[in-house]
């Protein structure tokens, strides 16, 4: 893409409505527009970072076996009715009428209705195990909307809902859950803690909620440095393997962690050695549930056993705050230049910086490495515009591309461009014939 051609609507200084980096470096790179308070447009750099975590979240929903589907988020209120939620989820629903004087809601979280469709669609013992994922807009009328898309009202979900005959079996649905957040989110270059959890307006019995650790994050955390020494790049397994996935499970919650509601100070001065004891501020990025027949036995969601007798299914619901993460990366990953994008996320892979945008030699080495690049599918943002060369660094910076390319007249007198790495800040000169090589791949 060329910047020439491009929406990305830059701002030179901080927000006055920003207290937090993420949300001011989001408005200041032009991701996003605030529509009303928690509401943004997603604009086209933040759209890409968006539909990048989207899809590694997809990726690997399908690889622990849930299946996507798409529900409306407008639910009709009679289903909320049936559960009880609907007086009890308060003001934090957003009530809606249509043209018949008929309750609706815009959805805040979907058990009841997705345990409406797997009620309709499902019969016998074969049937289950299932886990049913969608990654939908959701509404909730939060008190305090703050800190950009962290806390907004209307934001991106992955849910996932899942249904077993059995409550050991739910077991293991749910520890899959925990399994693939874990490499979930470690592909976006985070480490997500699991701390148990309360489990709020969702109710259940067990409940897991994945914090990464931020000084600007919601909730106060206390957890065993242990954690740090834990491998969180390796977590290959075959999801059908109970006792493995369980094992998995086990490592990460056998030390202490835990947010101040679940937070026991004697049992962590008990568990945790003075030198092994970090407190600190943790982002929530997912929180998973285990709540048994809550949601099936006022729904009718049964199946037939094998002996003939109907059984009611044993439900968890797992989510992950997809635009939350947007922000939350940005807190993890920044400097005070900008953002640093973890490549996996990154709007673009590489920036290419034409420093002397209308003199024909850099115009023509520009051009060629920007298609050779296209060529070879990388992704490259090309900044052709006639600009002063500092701009362009600073924006640069500012947007946190993983690769820049730099190239002007006096590189290119020696037939080379400089590459800048964003993240360590190391230049490295490179003959141009060998730019898209070190890059591709
Ligand atoms: N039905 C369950 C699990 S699918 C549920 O709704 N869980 S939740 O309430 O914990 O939300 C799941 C995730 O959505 C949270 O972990 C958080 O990352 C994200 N989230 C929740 N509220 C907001 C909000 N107001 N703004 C942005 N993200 C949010």
């Amino acid at each position: 893409m060329r910047l020439s051609q491009y929406f990305m609507p830059i701002l030179r200084d901080d927000p006055k409505e920003a207290e937090i980096a993420s949300h001011k470096l989001m408005l200041r790179a032009g991701m996003v527009r605030q529509e009303a308070a928690g509401s943004y447009s997603w604009l086209p750099m933040g759209f890409r970072v968006l539909k990048k975590i989207e899809q590694i979240v997809r990726e690997e929903q399908d690889r622990a076996g849930a299946i996507e589907v798409l529900m409306p988020t407008l639910q009709s209120a009679d289903l909320w009715r049936k559960s009880g939620r609907y007086d009890a989820y308060g003001k934090e629903m957003l009530r809606i009428k249509d043209r018949q004087d008929r309750d609706l809601l815009f959805g805040p979280t979907n058990e009841e209705m997705i345990t409406d469709i797997f009620r309709s669609g499902v019969q016998s013992y074969k049937d289950v195990p299932r886990n049913l994922y969608h990654i939908q807009w959701k509404f909730r009328d939060e008190v305090r909307p703050r800190y950009g898309v962290m806390r907004g009202r209307e934001f991106l979900m992955k849910d996932a809902y899942s249904f077993d005959l059995t409550r050991e079996a739910g077991q293991h649905s749910y520890n899959k859950m925990f399994v693939s957040y874990l490499k979930t989110f470690a592909r976006m270059g985070l480490q997500a803690v699991p701390m148990r959890a309360e489990t709020g307006p969702i109710g259940g019995k067990d409940s897991h909620e994945f914090l990464i650790l931020a000084p600007t994050g919601e909730s106060e955390v206390f957890f065993d440095k242990g954690f740090h020494d834990f491998d969180w790049t390796n977590f290959e397994i075959d999801f059908d393997d109970v006792a493995a996935v369980a094992g998995t499970v086990e490592k990460f919650t056998s030390m202490y962690a835990a947010t101040s509601e679940m937070h026991d100070a004697a049992d962590y001065e008990k568990r945790v050695g003075t030198d092994r004891r970090m407190t600190g501020r943790g982002i929530e990025v997912g929180h998973i549930f285990f709540f048994g027949d809550k949601y099936s036995l006022p729904l009718g969601c049964e199946v037939q056993g094998q002996d003939g007798k109907k059984v009611t299914l044993q439900s968890g619901s797992y989510g992950i705050g997809v635009s939350r993460l947007v922000g939350a990366i940005i807190e993890a990953s920044h400097d005070k230049d900008g953002i640093i994008w973890p490549e996996a996320v990154a709007p673009y892979k590489v920036g290419l910086i034409n420093i002397k945008s209308g003199d024909a030699e850099a115009d023509a080495a520009s051009d060629k490495i920007y298609k050779a690049l296209q060529a070879k599918g990388v992704e490259v943002l090309y900044d052709d515009r006639a600009q002063p060369g500092g701009a362009k660094f600073a924006t640069m910076d500012l947007i946190g591309l993983p690769w820049q390319v730099i190239i002007g007249p006096r590189g290119l007198k020696e037939g080379i461009a400089e590459v800048k790495h964003r993240k360590t800040g190391a230049r490295e000169n490179v003959p141009l014939d060998q730019v898209v090589e070190k890059l591709a791949g």
